[in-house]
């Protein structure tokens, strides 16, 4: 199914001015939020969203030398259990860069650079390490003029600290800050801030369809294999859905005023910030509106999520379930879907 298809069952559409041409470039496969931030991103009709790409982890123990495939697998799954198939998905590179100057070739990296040299601003949600991006910019520089970076990672302000994004690839978050490329950052301490329980998403995603019950349970799952009680940001019960940043700050109004600028710091080898008064200034966000991104991202998923149910009721009563195993809400949803594709038979 077209994702045009899908967003035009949400009922509402934006301003065609309005909308924005994004790439998503994600390690989805690091953890379970990412999963969250690619729907979340998807399923929002402002976005023009030209592709996902896969992003590496290799710094992460237990995927080396396969993270970045990991990724683009994840990105697979995720379109396919959201029956969306005509959003391309792109191979990033599979390493850090080996210098501040390297320029690695990647499909991702291909598709950065296609992208940012068609008219207008390209932006660029970075859900995890910056290698494609400034992998792009380093083979061809000028892309800089189109692009917005969105950067999600980097310590809090001022001392910085060694972030996970960060610390997947410090020189290309390094050449990044160097470029003359547009950056917007939501660091450690704001993209914190969008924790949500997992009561509250069994609640709400799981019932959601089969991307639902795939969002939560590879969640769920992750949190057994994760929990570790000396890792302060895990209780057992919660979950940081910190990717969401990206489809945040482009939804949130501009006449908030939570951000300021800063000057870009210089990354030193423990990644930690050093202030530099000559880096170019960057948009640097204090808060985020949780309630709203949150409870809007929760609110897109059934929109999938609810022709999901209703196909799988029906199928289940075509096989023989009685009325009292179905789930009656969707067999009669599912009933008006076959009315509407078949009315010559009713
Ligand atoms: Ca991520």
């Amino acid at each position: 199914m077209k994702r045009s298809e899908i967003l035009a069952r949400i009922g509402v559409a934006p301003p065609p001015a309005a909308r924005i041409r994004l790439l998503v470039d994600t390690d989805a496969k690091n953890e379970a939020d990412d999963q969250y931030a690619i729907m979340h991103h998807l399923l929002t009709p402002l976005f023009d969203v030209r592709g996902i790409i896969a992003a590496h982890f290799e710094q992460k123990a237990g995927y080396t030398g396969q993270s970045m495939e990991a990724s683009y697998r994840e990105i697979e799954t995720v379109l396919r259990l959201a029956d969306m198939d005509d959003v391309p998905a792109f191979r990033g590179c599979d390493s850090p860069l080996r210098s501040i100057q390297d320029a690695p070739e990647s499909e991702g990296v291909q598709a950065i650079i296609r992208e940012a040299g068609k008219p207008g601003k390209l932006y660029i949600a970075v859900q995890g390490a910056m290698t494609n991006v400034a992998a792009a910019l380093n083979a061809v520089p000028d892309i800089a003029e189109n692009l917005v970076v969105l950067w999600n990672g980097g310590g809090p302000y001022p001392e910085g600290r060694p972030e996970f994004n960060v610390m997947q690839d410090p020189d290309a978050v390094r050449a990044v800050l160097k470029s003359p490329a547009e950056v917007w950052q939501t660091d450690q301490s704001v993209y914190c801030m969008l924790e949500v329980t997992l009561a509250e998403l069994k609640s709400r995603v799981y019932p959601c369809g089969k991307i639902g019950r795939y969002l939560f349970e590879q969640l769920e799952k992750e949190n057994h294999v994760e929990y570790n009680p000396q890792f302060l940001l895990r209780t057992g019960e919660n979950w940081v859905l910190g990717d969401n940043t990206t489809a945040a700050v482009l939804l949130m109004s501009r006449f908030r005023g939570n951000w300021h600028m800063e000057h870009a710091p210089i990354i030193k080898e423990d990644l930690t910030y050093q202030a530099n008064p000559d880096g170019k200034l960057i948009r640097v966000y204090d808060s985020i509106d949780v309630r709203m991104t949150l409870e809007e991202c929760q609110h897109r998923v059934p929109v999938i999520g609810v022709a999901q149910n209703a196909e799988t009721a029906l199928e289940e009563l075509q096989d023989g379930a009685s009325l009292v195993q179905t789930d009656l809400s969707s067999l009669a949803l599912g009933k008006l879907l076959k009315t509407l594709e078949k009315p010559s038979q009713e």
